[in-house]
């Protein structure tokens, strides 16, 4: 084994905790990663000859490679997501729970070896803007040169990193090992008091990307509640209005629920002058800033999106981001190698390669593109990225979003009252469940804030620090609800959603800065009649109406459903949000 010494960094501690992992992982060589060009061309070329990654039609899709994961791992895997706390009450009956001693033993017994015959990359990298308070700084040791290229798109990675670490011992230390992808022996486990993530026998995006929800989030949301900031799965989106005053928005949806297309939407013809910027689509780091005000990053340099019914029509910018530099994960290849998927532009093609390299004909029940393929494209493409997006103290945050996926229930747009019943609200949230975890979808869950799979500490001392920032942020910004998937009885959506949600975002700011009215509802602040600007959009205003209908029936259901996921957190859930709900209950006749 050669021994990986380096000149990128001087950084002992760094150096001797490398050496210790290929200690244990045995790897044939450790190879730094200095994230230059140079280095991604002959990464990909190495990734080209073993079959890694293939290249697509450099015409269409210039620096464009596809890559077929295993069809065992496709997808974040929850129930093996570990939190390892020393108690099981910080975790929280949200998380899976393991022991430090025992997880760190159970993977020290996969890790040993497991290198051997291939190659130790050493990954630095930046979560956030370069030399930013809000960023943090990650070390992924990995097996995979797949998770290299990734990374190299998704953060700030390589030497950047190593200089701004300095000597500093205070680094995340991540280790990932693709093992043989066998799910019965996959764990992805989060040492919080340790600042560190071992995650073994998967090479899926969310669980071996470890910049991503496992430092960003999980060990993020964590660092939070001990810094005063707020780690969250949520998007980040300026709106410049005709006047040029932009206003910045953080919304927060479950995975697969249209983040991606929110934050890179194209205002409708009806709104000229107007124009969306994306600051992020994923996660968002907030801080209250010394002007009083939270103050966002995305901690993220690129974007992992949802492939399946990405199209010109739902989403230009994407498709514009994805043209170039991009890696396509499980998505189906057309005749003369171009990219395919469910949704696509287009007549369905008559013969594909499905995701698992198959061949497929049109008529086919299975999916040609696995329904959570994905692009990874760096988010330098996209045409409409904010100017600000590697501005240090980051964007202002006027308003905060939750939604979900609900086909019932939840109306189209709501305010909250306040703070305390914003967080409620967010608290309260659920979905219906995706094709970007594995199991069961379609059933409604809770999934408070979108970060039910992603908080890294107990869920009701999440809730707390919520409640607590508001102590914190002199001008806190507006909190909102919406539900772009609510379904008439024929199981027809009744809002179009993609662009047109502009129509209920400009609502939002304008309530954001005061400058409209509102009605109060019994569960919150609603748009008045004709506030919603329906002009040049062909619906019936009906389906509006029914969008945003209060059913006093649903809501009872909805929240007596409340308190039991309220229930499970036992003393540890602050009375506030049981008071709310308790309050809201009783404002429906008996
Ligand atoms: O977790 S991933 O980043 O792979 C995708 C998601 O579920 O949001
Ligand atoms: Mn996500």
């Amino acid at each position: 084994m050669s021994n990986g010494t380096t000149t990128l960094t001087k950084n002992q501690r760094l150096i001797d905790w490398v050496n210790e992992m290929a200690t244990m992982t045995t790897p044939d060589q450790v190879v730094w990663c200095d994230g230059s060009e140079e280095e991604r061309k002959r990464l990909t070329e190495y990734a080209v000859s073993k079959g890694i990654l293939t290249p697509l039609n450099q015409q269409k899709h210039p620096g464009c490679y596809l890559h077929r994961s295993s069809s065992s791992d496709v997808a974040r895997v929850e129930h093996l997501t570990f939190i390892c706390t020393p108690t099981k009450d910080e975790a929280g009956p949200t998380n899976n729970w393991m022991a430090p001693d025992e997880a760190y033993t159970k993977l020290r017994g996969l890790f040993a070896g497991s290198m051997k015959g291939r190659t130790l990359y050493v990954v630095p990298y930046v979560m956030g803007p370069l030399n930013s308070e809000h960023s943090k700084i990650g070390i992924e040791i990995t097996d995979s040169v797949y998770v290299v290229l990734n990374m190299g798109i998704m953060t700030r990675m390589g030497k950047p990193a190593l200089d701004m670490l300095a000597d500093s011992e205070t680094f995340n230390r991540g280790l990932h090992c693709t093992g043989d992808l066998n799910p019965e022996r996959r764990y992805i486990c989060h040492f919080p008091q340790d600042n560190a993530i071992w995650s073994f026998g998967s090479g899926y995006g969310g669980n071996a990307l470890l910049g991503k929800k496992c430092l960003a989030l999980r060990i993020g949301s964590y660092l939070g509640q001990k810094e005063g900031w707020l780690a969250e799965h949520m998007l980040i989106l300026g709106v410049e209005d005709p006047s040029g005053r932009t206003t910045y928005v953080a919304a927060a949806f479950p995975s697969a629920c249209g983040k991606t297309n929110f934050a890179m939407m194209i205002p409708p013809k009806r709104f000229d002058g107007w124009k969306v910027y994306t600051v992020g689509d994923d996660i968002a780091w907030l801080r209250v800033g010394e002007d009083g005000r939270l103050w966002a990053v995305n901690p993220e340099n690129g974007y992992f999106g949802v492939a399946p019914g990405t199209n010109w029509q739902s989403n230009p910018n994407a498709m514009k981001t994805l043209t170039k530099n991009s890696i396509f994960t499980n998505v189906a290849v057309t005749k003369d190698n171009g990219v395919w998927w469910e949704g696509f532009d287009g007549e369905v093609p008559d013969e594909l390669t499905d995701w698992k390299g198959n061949p497929w004909k049109k008529g086919s029940t299975e999916k040609a593109a696995h329904p959570n393929s994905r692009f990874t494209a760096p988010a330098s493409n996209n045409p409409m990225l904010s100017s600000h997006v590697n501005d240090a103290r980051g964007v202002p945050i006027s308003a905060i979003i939750f939604g979900g996926r609900r086909s019932t229930t939840i109306p189209l747009v709501m305010q909250s009252f306040n703070w305390a019943h914003g967080v409620y609200l967010g608290a309260t949230m659920a979905s219906e469940t995706t094709a970007a975890a594995t199991g069961a979808q379609g059933v409604v869950r809770r999934d408070p804030m979108a970060m039910l799979p992603f908080a890294g500490y107990n869920m009701a001392d999440y809730f707390s620090h919520w409640l607590a920032m508001q102590k914190r942020i002199p001008y806190p910004p507006k909190i909102f609800m919406v539900n772009w998937f609510r379904k008439d009885k024929a199981g027809k959506f009744l809002w179009p959603g993609y662009g047109d949600n502009m129509r209920v975002l400009k609502w939002i700011i304008d309530r954001a800065h005061g400058s409209v009215g509102a009605q109060e509802s019994l569960f919150g602040w609603v748009p008045k009649q004709g506030h919603i600007d329906l002009s040049g959009l062909d619906i019936d205003p009906a389906k509006v109406d029914e969008a945003t209908h209060i059913n006093e029936a649903e809501w009872k259901d909805e929240l007596l459903s409340q308190r039991q996921f309220f229930e499970q957190f036992g003393d540890r859930m602050p009375r506030t949000l049981e008071l709310i709900r308790q309050e809201l209950l009783s404002r429906l006749p008996e």
